[in-house]
């Protein structure tokens, strides 16, 4: 079986956010195409504690039942099976969707036979590239859909260093218009 993987596409990290990313929401339209095309449809969320020790490194983002947590309007996030929380507490930062704390993704993808991974979202440069590279220590085989990916643009070539070292780690990079 085969999922669609949308990592931290929350408002946050959307332009107007806590911890924007410049263009964001510019995969909202390419995701909710791509819903239909797979078996299932999975989410992280960053979902932190509002004293969590992760805001020494960041601006506070993607608090609890906040606002900025919440999935950005336009998203059909009525076709998305299941939600697995991250960053909830200390013991990690919650890069990885593989570090979920409400239900253990390894586990769930094991349990329903899912063994490929198309993974979208945001931030290419943290929460998406930790998670493909889990993904791949895991052994599932793990897709990275690049216009479905945005990320933070601290540095230029960040998002591209991403993609390289997903891509050296054994990921394929492909782009919706291959599944489309
Ligand atoms: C993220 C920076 C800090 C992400 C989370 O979701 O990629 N980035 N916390």
């Amino acid at each position: 079986m085969r999922a669609l993987f949308i990592v931290d596409l929350q408002n946050d990290f959307c332009p107007n956010g806590a911890l924007p990313t410049p263009k964001g929401d510019v995969i909202i339209p390419v995701i909710n195409k791509l819903m239909d095309k797979f078996d299932v449809v999975l989410a992280s969320k960053d979902w932190h504690p509002e004293d969590s020790g992760h805001f020494n490194k960041w601006p506070k983002h993607c608090i609890q039942n906040s606002y900025g947590a919440e999935f950005p309007a336009g998203l059909h996030v009525e076709k998305i099976h299941k939600i697995f929380l991250k960053g909830t507490s200390d013991k990690d930062d919650g890069y990885s969707a593989f570090e979920a704390t409400n239900e253990n993704l390894a586990e769930y993808l094991r349990k329903n036979n899912i063994d490929e991974l198309y993974v979208t979202g945001l931030t290419a440069e943290y929460c998406v590239k930790q998670t493909v590279l889990d993904s791949l220590k895991n052994g599932f085989k793990t897709f990275v859909i690049k216009d479905g990916v945005e990320g933070i643009y601290q540095n230029e070539n960040d998002v591209e260093n991403a993609f390289k070292e997903m891509e050296k780690a054994g990921a394929v990079i492909l782009t919706s218009n291959d599944i489309l």
